[in-house]
């Protein structure tokens, strides 16, 4: 790891932008804007049942161990627990099932949080990542948490500001349809689990009308070295959260995911997800660091530098390609 390495994403963009050819006038234009965006923060609530791998997905998702993992069928989460990871946070809320009491506890502290404002009058919590039990038939108290409590208090653009996503698929149908050497689902769970995507889809529009992609993924566990299993899906997941954030304020996850590019290999070639989080990232810096910015031709010459190269290394990306493929990637993103 070199010094630059250790800069944050808006501290490499601004080295780029120092160190290029532009105009003063053209540079501090973009200097203005990288600044504007180093103030921007996102929000997000993970939320869902206890045991429903809340913990495991914010560890395996961010590369900080933040999140305390359970072993019992004690719910670990019992308050709000907020994260924060520099310009992201992560409020870890338990979701319903905890017995009456505890779920009228849970409800109000969820739709508080979720009526909270920042400095500016917008709502605090970007996103709110539900994350349902892949491994249980008994979603009742997943619906009421998503249909009643979240859905109701998530304001006008309901659809941008919810994601479900399906954890455990691994352990789905009882694990018997896992292909542990592909860490992938055979044909028959993968039937299986798209068919309760669709069912799950059925039942939050039946009861609230909002049409959501709900998609499944394993967050893997650890319990040692020799008893592990990395994710399934994981870059799916980070690319559909992204999706669902801001797109000026993307550029927060950039220094906080996950660098183990063991936790980003396995996904369904649906699409190549590592190449759209990167492309998400470039979007961001062309539409907002480089915003009114006079730079002709020249995009790639100054971000290709520092900046091209950390959105390259980003959720399993161009580590340790050779030179030519950097290069490739870089003409291709920018
Ligand atoms: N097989 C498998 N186990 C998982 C997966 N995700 C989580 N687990 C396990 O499920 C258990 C509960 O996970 P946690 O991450 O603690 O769940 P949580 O939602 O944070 O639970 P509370 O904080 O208690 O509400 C742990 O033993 C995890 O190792 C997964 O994708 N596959
Ligand atoms: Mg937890």
């Amino acid at each position: 790891m070199t010094e630059n390495d250790r800069e944050d994403i808006f501290s490499a963009l601004e080295r780029d932008v120092k160190n290029s050819s532009l105009p003063e006038v053209e540079k501090n234009k973009m200097l203005k804007n990288i600044l504007h965006l180093r103030g921007l923060e996102i929000n997000i609530m993970i939320t869902g049942a206890t045991g429903s791998g809340k913990s495991s997905t914010i560890n395996a998702l961010f590369d900080a161990n933040v999140a305390k993992v359970g072993f019992s069928v004690d719910p670990e989460t019992m308050e709000i627990e907020k994260y924060t990871l520099q310009n992201l946070i992560l409020w870890d809320s338990p979701g319903l099932g905890d017995g009456k009491e505890a779920d009228n506890r849970h409800a109000k502290n969820i739709i508080k949080k979720l009526n909270e404002v920042d400095r500016n009058g917008n709502a605090l919590i970007d996103l709110v990542l539900v994350i349902l039990d892949g491994s249980t038939r008994d979603l009742g108290t997943s619906y009421e948490l998503i249909n009643s409590v979240i859905i109701p208090n998530l304001g006008t653009n309901k659809k941008d500001r919810i994601l479900v996503a399906i954890n455990q698929c691994d352990v789905a149908m009882k694990g018997q349809h896992w292909n542990h050497s592909d860490n992938a689902p055979d044909p028959v769970l993968k039937k299986f689990l798209d068919d309760k995507v669709q069912s799950i889809r059925r039942r939050i529009k039946e009861g609230t009308g909002v049409d959501i992609e709900p998609i499944y993924y394993s967050a893997g566990y650890k319990e040692s070295e020799f008893d592990k299993q990395n994710p399934y899906n994981l870059s799916k997941l980070l690319y559909y959260i992204i999706q669902h954030t801001p797109k000026e304020k993307r550029l927060a996850y950039m220094d906080n995911v996950s660098t183990n590019d063991e936790m980003w290999k396995d996904n369904d070639d649906l699409k190549d997800y590592s190449k759209e989080i990167q492309k998400s990232f470039g979007e961001t810096v062309r539409e907002y660091a480089a915003k009114g910015a006079e730079y002709g031709e020249r995009f790639g010459e100054i971000f290709g530098g520092e900046t091209g190269k950390r959105i390259g290394r980003v959720a399993g990306g161009v580590v340790g390609a050779a030179a030519g493929a950097v290069k490739k990637f870089l003409d291709w993103l920018f």
